[in-house]
């Protein structure tokens, strides 16, 4: 793998940006009536604004040189033709396969996946049949109308998001819940709030070893088989969601109520596939499908498109100047709908477990700053936390602001109010305030000169701050599909800039075995055990500090 900060293209790029670094980018709209048009792409209902960003055209041709000599559009070939491209799990990654409707087949080892895809799909929405209709019961006759699912990370946070962003879409009557804490208390308060002859259990798990959901999901059983149920009634309201058969037969969940995916799907990338299947019976079979189709005709402007008009790719480059030229090592999510309230922690996921890499696919350390810290809340709340450090702080963070133009629930003056605000925000980022007009503005008050000598430094903005912004008319499944799969896309390019395995996640492959190791060493409640002498010194304090806790509880 050749070292990317050799390239040429990545040396013109720090170049460029020496270049342009004691301009600003509010100068670089002036006199450049064509900026927003030249810096702007359309795709699958969404439409991108990439021009309050500090770049010029050679930044911009600089970029796509740096994806060509990345060979982007070589990857991009070689994920949609189900290479092993995820080399160190040994998986090809074809979760764009789940949602394509046109009847093309994908391959993976010479075998032709797509039938499968179609069969498991058509398994999912006739169980969505079956419950929607009533034909489908609990074990006392009455109708499922409430789902629990439990997973967790990929099995959780993207099925949970659709279905908070999907609200308005609700079937009547119909309750979803979603558990994916270890923590007793996530479960223990989710079912207080729910009926066990009315209750479906979803257990969503790749692997079907994850102690989080296994604990969850054996407790759930365990609650189950004491509120009423026998075992025998188990399939009526447990179904499982996973790649391995076989511990699902072991949890007792029959394999008829089980529906599957294969490794080619990422547990992050997972929402399309069964795991979806929270979604479907929520919002409906149809519109989860809507949800694929949208995915899937970003998909098709990805494969298609030229680098330049391609809106993932111009969001990764983008994301990937802001990062190693301007030096943003944070990167704002910020919703400006209520309902996407779920996406900043989903893209957390997305993208910090797919590009927090520090070496590169042959083994060797990178040699640049790869995935950024992304964090996020829904605007307007977010202005008044945390924007306070994106305006005036010492460090630079790049932001995607995101807004539907018409609401789903449009309530007098309150979304022209969230519109202004979202593209208020924007501007002052990009703009700033400088010293003069601060002074000059004070001045128009009339205050005295000690005054705004004093105020003045406090109410300067630096601007400079570089945005983008996503707009769409309003949030469709269509249109959640295409922007899920546009940052899904754009995590990828990146990747392959960098040159890490976006697919693997060795970082969350630790956690599972390090609490396992630890579990015996820390006592029942009123137990006690001697004193633990391994570990390091902290470890070792924190683990005596909390046995004794423990075993002096009543
Ligand atoms: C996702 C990660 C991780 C995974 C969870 C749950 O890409 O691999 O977040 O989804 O650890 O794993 P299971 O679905 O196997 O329970």
């Amino acid at each position: 793998m050749s070292d990317i900060s050799k390239t040429l293209a990545w040396r013109s790029l720090a170049a460029d940006f020496a270049a342009i670094s004691a301009s600003t980018t509010g100068a670089l709209f002036k006199g450049d009536a064509g900026r927003f048009d030249r810096y702007s792409v359309e795709a699958a209902g969404l439409f991108l604004d990439y021009s309050k960003n500090k770049i010029t055209d050679e930044v911009v041709e600089n970029l796509i040189a740096l994806a060509r000599e990345a060979d982007v559009e070589g990857a991009r070939k070689r994920m949609f033709s189900g290479d092993t491209i995820n080399h160190t799990e040994g998986r090809a990654v074809l979760h764009p396969a789940l949602r394509d409707f046109s009847m093309r087949d994908y391959f993976v080892d010479g075998e032709n996946i797509s039938p499968a895809v179609r069969v498991e799909l058509d398994k999912l929405r006739a169980f969505c049949d079956g419950i929607h209709t009533g034909m489908r019961k609990g074990h006392t006759d009455k109708p499922i109308d409430t789902i629990v699912n439990i997973g967790i990370g990929g099995s959780d946070l993207g099925p949970q998001m659709v279905v908070e962003a999907l609200r308005p879409y609700w079937l009547d009557g119909r309750r979803a819940f979603f558990v994916s804490n270890v923590d007793g208390q996530h479960l223990h308060d989710t079912l207080k709030d729910v009926d066990p002859e009315t209750t479906l259990f979803i257990v969503a798990s790749k692997t079907f070893t994850t102690q989080e959901t296994m604990t969850n999901a054996n407790s759930a059983k365990k609650w189950f088989l004491k509120n009423g149920g026998k075992n025998k009634n188990i399939a009526k309201h447990f179904v499982a969601l996973s790649t391995n058969r076989h511990a699902v037969e072991s949890f007792g969940i029959d394999p008829d109520s089980m529906f599957v995916f294969w490794d080619w799907v990422g547990g992050r990338y997972s929402l399309w596939s069964a795991i979806g299947l929270s979604i479907a019976l929520q919002v409906g079979f149809e519109n989860f499908e809507k949800l694929l189709r949208g995915a899937h005709a970003l998909d098709e402007h990805f494969r298609a498109a030229p680098l330049a008009d391609n809106m993932p790719v111009m969001l990764a480059l983008i994301g990937v100047w802001n990062r190693n030229f301007v030096g943003a090592a944070s990167h704002a999510i910020l919703p400006y709908d209520q309902h996407l309230h779920r996406l900043p922690a989903y893209l957390q996921q997305a993208d910090m477990e797919s590009n927090g890499k520090r070496v590169t696919s042959d083994g060797t350390s990178v040699s640049v700053a790869t995935g950024p810290v992304i964090f996020g809340e829904p605007g307007t709340n977010g202005q008044h936390a945390f924007y306070q450090l994106l305006h005036q702080g010492t460090d630079v963070i790049s932001a995607d602001f995101i807004a539907p133009a018409i609401s789903q629930s449009e309530i007098g003056d309150h979304h022209q109010k969230l519109l202004s605000n979202f593209l208020a925000q924007t501007e002052a980022l990009m703009c700033g305030k400088t010293t003069e007009d601060v002074r000059a503005e004070l001045t128009s008050e009339k205050r005295p000169k000690s005054e705004i000598d004093a105020l003045a430094p406090h109410k300067t903005f630096p601007g400079d701050r570089p945005t983008n912004s996503i707009v769409f008319e309003k949030l469709t499944p269509e249109t959640l599909g295409a922007l899920i799969a546009l940052y899904e896309h754009k995590i990828f390019v990146q990747g392959v800039i960098w040159g890490v395995n976006s697919f693997d996640q060795w970082g969350v492959e630790l956690g599972k075995t390090l609490a396992k190791t630890i579990l015996p060493e820390i006592t029942g409640l009123g137990e006690h055990k001697p004193e633990i002498d391994t570990h390091d010194a902290s470890t070792k304090g924190l683990l005596n500090r909390i046995n004794k806790l423990r075993g002096d509880a009543k």
